[in-house]
């Protein structure tokens, strides 16, 4: 029998090319300078792609592939990818839930610590011996017995949720539903929520439904004494007035792992000392990103050898 043809839109790591290499014709179009060349020629041949779900794929390069049976998407969040056009095309489309959770929630109460215990700033002024010359660096925020409010309760969320009860903080939530058997208060409001509370944790994922929802008036309703963390998705938040908001301290800080322009990272949040920046590391442990691989290659093995997919989205 032939080896079914796929595509690998975006870079992948050596551990999905591996698993896949004895069963499958692998034909990689990140690589290519002429990638629209190289889609007219391999496009009618390929019955499967792997794509990143952030940096996604265009409908036309898919239009391009008339023997497309499935797609597997790498990540949990899949805004770069036209669910709607994959689902009225019969496309298959799977992607990479859970298996990030532990690693996403970690990182996420390092930034928090980061950014109350002033971290990376600490870890400069010790490095510059200015502990020595100057003294004490000072005091910083801390937070036990903060409330944090979480937007975007979901597989995530609840860990990062559990791990602030244990920092014995308290927790709430906003989503447009509240949830049955979730022990934490609801706000259908964020803007209800973020004047209530002194983090603001965003864990929402990308598209047009929550396109700029972290907004100046959200801002201020988090005030100046309120924190901001964004692990969901940099297009969620209105990026010039957050930064806005941090340059005139109408909050106290940022914790950020996502911008709107990856790997683009506005040199006007460079210039701050009240923000914590990290490039997009949510998931990126060694263990993590070998499983969301291997759920990347089992999802399409599954499709190609006539078994149900393991985590669809469509
Ligand atoms: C990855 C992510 O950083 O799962 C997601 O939605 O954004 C992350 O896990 C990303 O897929 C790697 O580029």
């Amino acid at each position: 029998m032939t080896k079914p043809d796929i595509l690998i839109v975006t870079p992948m790591q050596a551990s999905i090319h591996q698993a896949l290499a004895d069963g499958y014709t692998l034909h990689t179009l990140h690589d290519k300078d002429d990638k629209a060349g190289f889609i007219a020629e391999v496009g009618p041949k390929i019955r499967g792609a792997i794509i990143n779900g952030g940096a996604g794929v265009k409908n036309e390069v898919l239009d391009a592939l008339p023997k497309l049976e499935m797609i597997s998407s790498f990540g949990v969040g899949y805004d770069g990818l036209d669910v709607d056009y994959c689902t009225a095309r019969g496309l298959k489309a799977t992607f990479t839930p859970d298996v990030l959770n532990d690693a996403m929630a970690e990182i996420t109460l390092g930034l928090m610590i980061g950014l109350a215990r002033k971290l990376p700033q600490a870890d400069r002024y010790t490095r510059e011996g200015l502990w020595e010359s100057k003294g004490p660096y000072g005091l910083t925020a801390e937070l036990t017995g903060k409330t944090v409010g979480i937007a975007g309760l979901g597989r995530v969320g609840k860990e990062i949720a559990a791990r602030c009860q244990a920092f014995k903080m308290q927790v709430v939530y906003f989503g447009r539903t509240k949830q049955d058997f979730v022990p934490y208060p609801h706000y259908s409001s964020l803007t209800a929520m973020a004047k209530d509370v002194d983090w603001l944790m965003n864990v929402m994922p990308g598209g047009a439904a929550t396109a700029k929802m972290f907004n100046a008036e959200v801002f201020d309703a988090l005030g100046p004494d309120g924190f901001f963390v964004n692990v969901g998705r940099g297009t969620t938040a209105d990026e010039p007035a957050l930064i806005k908001a941090l340059q005139e301290k109408r909050i106290a800080g940022a914790a950020l792992d996502v911008f709107e322009k990856e790997p683009h990272v506005p040199p006007a949040l460079l210039a701050l000392d009240n923000v914590v920046l990290s490039p997009h590391q949510g998931s990126a442990t060694e263990k993590t990103r070998w499983m969301m691989g291997d759920l990347v290659v089992r999802n399409l093995k599954a499709w190609f050898e006539g078994r149900p997919v393991l985590t669809p989205i469509n």
